[in-house]
């Protein structure tokens, strides 16, 4: 892998560096990508699922989408990808990541600013008294029902036409607009408003890294690009960056 002297001089400058991940850097902890080759929604249509609507005609289906991947999330460790990430902190002082991925891996590899744009599968509440669920769930069958209210428990996350957390969100501006080098990792870019970050960044004077294994829609605006796996990808970079302050 080529990373020429320029790319490093640019990062060893910077005060601020952001980055943007998405279900790309979890796959190789084991957890499939939504889009793409192996994609889960190669088998099945994101608008089915991953939708309100969707949830109040047919909870069985959403939850058993969902319990499946708790389950596959609960058995996935942070991978190099993610611990690259969270050694970036001993390099820079100003380190934030801004994920679209619900599995708490950022966090479990010591990532300590963290905004989560699409939610937390760890968390659940109900839809009619908003009471939250975090441990158990009170199942009822197979679907789990709010002890206080009787409401559908949902989870946490943000389905399609939904808003996301807007103390996320604006925190999440505020990084892209005030960061020096904004690395996009693992992210088909396509899905709004979290891809408008990387535009974000970039009209602010960002540098712009992408990580991916393939081509994306905003590959053309990136300064850099290193085509390969999140977790091959990125402690190349970080070796590289300890080796060059180290002299
Ligand atoms: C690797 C790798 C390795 C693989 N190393 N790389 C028309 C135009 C524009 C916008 C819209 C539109 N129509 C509707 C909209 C809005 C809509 C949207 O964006 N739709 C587009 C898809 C067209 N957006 C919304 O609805 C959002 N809300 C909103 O707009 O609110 C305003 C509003 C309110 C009320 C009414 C109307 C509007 C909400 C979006 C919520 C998205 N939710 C999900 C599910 C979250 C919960 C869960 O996880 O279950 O978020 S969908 C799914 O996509 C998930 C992801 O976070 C998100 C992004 O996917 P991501 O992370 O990019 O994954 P992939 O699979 O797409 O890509 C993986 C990449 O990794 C690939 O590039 C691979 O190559 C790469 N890769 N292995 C490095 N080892
Ligand atoms: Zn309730």
């Amino acid at each position: 892998m080529e990373i020429s002297q320029q790319f490093i001089n640019r990062l060893i400058e910077a005060q601020y560096i952001v980055f943007f991940t998405g279900a790309g850097i979890s796959a190789e902890s084991g957890i499939p990508t939504f889009r793409g080759k192996d994609g889960i929604w190669n088998k099945l249509r994101p608008e089915e699922l991953a939708n309100f609507n969707a949830f109040l005609r047919n909870p069985e289906m959403v939850w058993e989408w969902y319990s499946h991947r708790k389950k596959i999330i609960h058995e996935s460790r942070p991978n190099p990808g993610h611990r690259a990430i969270a050694a970036m902190q001993d390099l820079f002082k100003n380190v934030a990541v801004i994920t679209q991925n619900i599995d708490n891996l950022h966090r479990r590899a010591g990532s300590r600013t963290i905004y989560e744009l699409h939610g937390n599968i760890e968390r659940n509440y109900c839809i009619q008294c908003k009471t939250y669920y975090n441990e158990e769930l009170p199942l009822e069958g197979k679907i789990p029902k709010c002890t206080k209210c009787g409401g559908l428990i949902r989870p946490d996350v943000v389905w399609f036409g939904e808003y996301l957390p807007q103390d996320q969100f604006i925190a999440s501006e505020n990084a892209a607009r005030d960061c020096d080098i904004f690395f996009v990792v693992g992210t088909s870019a396509v899905v709004f408003p979290a891809a408008s970050l990387i535009y974000t960044a970039r009209d602010n004077g960002a540098y712009i890294v992408e990580v991916n294994i393939a081509e994306t829609e905003i590959s053309r605006i990136a300064n850099e690009s290193f085509y390969g796996e999140a977790g091959k990808v990125l402690p190349v970079i970080i070796e590289k960056l300890k080796a060059e302050k180290d002299r």
